[in-house]
């Protein structure tokens, strides 16, 4: 490694006989912190002394024109645009490789059973040893050093013959421009360049400020940017590399390196400089596979890139070379695929949904599609502004994505209706779905012109209308409790288990009790007798009585529960324990001013103001009085009477399912104790409480180095503090 010089002085008057002797002290010290920033992901230095050392370079470059060289960390991004993209032959075939689609475990044994047999191995044989890494989803890239510079990158094409893109891979910071002294003359790195999905949302939110074109995901953003004529173009759009293999090398008899297996080449290619993936892994037989296919597809959506899956490979290079090729597909190397997350499929309708707070959500009907693991035929386009930003009409084909246990959304269009193009658009005014046919004749695809989708004025559900605040993106009903879904959506949050907790009062059931107009408001539901409920459809004698037990059960709650079942708007259930806690009392709550309100942690004028509005009105003074007088109680207790809070200042992820306490029960512990329990981890996160089966919450605070505590730890962690502080 290159020991820091001493750059950070002013800089020395250059002795000019010794200008080349400067320019490379300054070029080793930039390479090597770009290494230290850009691949080992740990700056060492300032950007402002980073910048300064390469002005420097810059200047002195300047007044030496003929010191300048290609590999120089100021020429990355060369000025000449290309005509074209020009073929180049690999020198050895860039490969693809075979790829499972099976389930976790099938499709790792699958693979070791047939690379055993194609040994001739025997069941008695030892385990084979694999290397296991992540399936990066970017673009396959071959670059070739001659002598330690970057000399060429080509695209894989079709295998044989793919594109040189040199100009743009230079660009690449995490590309190396020249390479240490003991690489062999001839060598071809091989692996993925791809952009990590920050970067991609950064130039997507750029393009749309300068209205130019966005991308439908990081692989095609990183596709396009590689293939430009103009890397200065390149140079704005962040790409990254990892290296996975090598393709020409100078050989073994010729002075080359000798490597026994995969392994200890990608740690060379380490020590030489390429990002290598921190996944990778040595696994011994099939059973370590799947549990790297587990693993690593549990943290696939904390990682900061997109992945496919994931790639097994037979470690040995002697076992590689006797296992050979079937036509172009390695037999010592599989792709094992996770679900896609991603999928086009058509738009067949746009609709809007009304939710509890009476926000309006356009959503897409969509032709069925299998996507991140179910099929699905809607899709959120989340408000007017993002259906505008994204262009999507009726008719389009879309890209759809479904990530974890995220609601699927529409992330692009790929392929608009015919005739949305402006220039086959008809004049304006003209609406052909509205029958207005607007002026003049037009040329061409009158017929395939598709309107703008149009936020409804009035609420589909009960007609109220339809406003958007100032400065907001979303459109509301106006319609309140009025509009029956905001009712029907208001009961079952009143219902959900972490507010009233009433088991069997579920979607259908409430449909069916707010259409039949049995139930108008949350009084009504305690009102609710075996006739009313068995009348409904569907509705056995027996399947009534458990409703009815469960709405008594439900009765004996508690402050925090109550208030969260209303509804109210900014009152989530750590807000909902903040006014509990604060004032003891649900009279106290109502009758609380808006000063007194701004007093509750984490209570800002916006909520104190939304509480104390609602309290206000009659009509909800009210609801909670008939609440009451049909027997809904909770323990009151005196203000501010509280657990000490240790935990106060500090943030908490529960994941994983915990050995004795539920999810909640633990939630209400932390949170007695001043915690915020939050759901997912970042740097800022004080601990992770992690149980069984947790997965990508753990990868993060591991990758992260956020303290993790199972629940023994916790409790631990809770007792000494609460001791601590009772002595104290
Ligand atoms: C990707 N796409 O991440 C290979 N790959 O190895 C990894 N691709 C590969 N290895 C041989 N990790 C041919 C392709």
């Amino acid at each position: 490694m290159t020991e820091n010089l001493d750059l950070f002085s002013a800089p020395a008057p250059v002795d000019p006989a010794q200008p080349a002797i400067r320019i490379k002290a300054l070029r080793d010290q930039l390479n090597h912190w770009a290494h230290q920033y850009y691949v080992l992901d740990a700056p060492t230095v300032p950007d402002a002394e980073y910048d300064r050392v390469y002005r420097e370079l810059q200047a002195l470059e300047a007044a030496h024109p003929d010191l300048v060289t290609p590999d120089s960390p100021t020429q990355r991004v060369i000025g000449a645009v290309m005509d074209g993209l020009v073929p180049v032959r690999h020198a050895v075939p860039m490969l693809s490789i075979h790829t499972e689609t099976d389930t976790e475990a099938t499709g790792a044994q699958a693979f070791d059973a047939r690379v055993r047999r194609e040994l001739g191995l025997s069941d008695a044989d030892p385990a084979i040893e694999y290397v296991a890494e992540p399936k990066f989803d970017g673009l396959a890239m071959s670059l070739r050093y001659e002598n330690g510079r970057l000399v060429q990158a080509a695209t894989r094409g079709d295998g044989e013959v793919g594109e040189d893109v040199t100009h743009n891979i230079r660009t690449i910071r995490q590309i190396p421009l020249t390479l240490p002294g003991d690489v062999p003359p001839l060598l071809e790195v091989r692996g993925e360049v791809y952009m990590r999905r920050a970067d991609f949302d950064a130039l997507n939110e750029r393009q749309r400020e300068q209205g130019g074109k966005t991308f439908v995901n990081p692989r095609n953003a990183a596709a396009g940017a590689v293939r430009q004529l103009d890397s200065g173009i390149t140079a704005q759009r962040p790409l990254s590399f990892f290296a996975y293999g090598l393709g020409a090398i100078t050989p073994l008899g010729e002075g080359g390196p000798v490597f026994r297996t995969h392994y200890e080449m990608l740690q060379t290619l380490k020590s030489w400089g390429f990002p290598v993936a921190a996944q990778v892994r040595i696994a011994v037989g099939a059973a370590e596979l799947v549990t790297f296919h587990r693993q690593v597809g549990a943290s696939r959506d904390a990682l900061p890139y997109d992945i496919d899956g994931v790639v097994y490979k037979v470690n040995s290079l002697q076992l590689q070379r006797d296992l050979g090729f079937k036509t172009r597909e390695p037999r010592w190397a599989v792709a094992h695929k996770y679900p896609a997350q991603e999928m086009a499929t058509k738009v067949e309708a746009i609709d809007v949904q009304v939710g509890r707070t009476g926000k309006i959500t356009p959503v897409a009907r969509l032709a069925p599609v299998f996507v991140g693991g179910v099929t699905v035929t809607n899709a959120t386009l989340h408000n007017l502004f993002e259906i505008r930003k994204k262009g999507v009409r009726v008719g389009d084909t879309v890209i759809v994505r479904r990530a974890g246990d995220v609601i699927p959304e529409v992330v692009g269009v790929i392929a608009p209706t015919l005739g949305t193009d402006v220039s086959s658009l008809p004049p304006r005014g003209a609406d052909p779905a509205l029958g207005r046919p607007g002026g003049g004749v037009m040329p061409g695809t009158r017929a395939g012109y598709v309107p703008n989708f149009r936020m409804p004025n009035a609420c589909p559900v009960c007609g109220s209308d339809v406003v958007r605040e100032k400065g907001e993106a979303n459109h509301r009903c106006t319609g309140g409790l009025f509009c029956a879904a905001q009712r029907k959506e208001a009961i079952l949050h009143f219902a959900a288990r972490r507010a009233m907790d009433i088991e069997g009062l579920g979607d259908k059931l409430v449909d069916q009790l707010v259409d039949a107009n049995v139930i108008r408001t949350l009084p009504d539901l305690y009102r609710l007798g075996l006739t009313s409920l068995v009348a409904l459809e569907r509705m056995a004698d027996k399947s009534a009585q458990n409703v009815l037990a469960a709405l008594e059960r439900s009765k004996q709650t508690t402050l925090p529960r109550f208030l969260f079942g209303l509804g109210l708007r900014h009152v989530g259930e750590a807000t909902a324990k903040d006014l509990a806690r604060h004032f003891g009392t649900l009279d106290a709550i109502m009758d609380a001013s808006v000063e007194q309100l701004l007093q509750v942690n984490d209570v800002g004028p916006v909520v104190a103001q939304s509480l104390h509005t609602f309290f206000q009105q009659a009509h909800n003074r009210e609801v909670v009085e008939q609440l009451r007088a049909c027997g809904v109680t909770w323990p009151e207790g005196a203000p501010a009477e509280r657990a000490p809070q240790i935990l106060a200042g500090k943030t908490v992820v529960l994941t994983g399912t915990l050995p004795t306490l539920g999810r909640d029960a633990a939630k209400d512990l932390l949170e007695a104790a001043g915690a915020k329990v939050a759901g997912s981890v970042s740097k800022k996160t004080s601990y992770v409480v992690a149980g069984e089966e947790a997965g990508s919450k753990l990868a993060k605070a591991l990758e992260l180095g956020v303290p993790v505590l199972d629940e023994a730890g916790m409790l631990a962690l809770l007792h000494a503090g609460a001791a601590a502080e009772g002595a104290g």
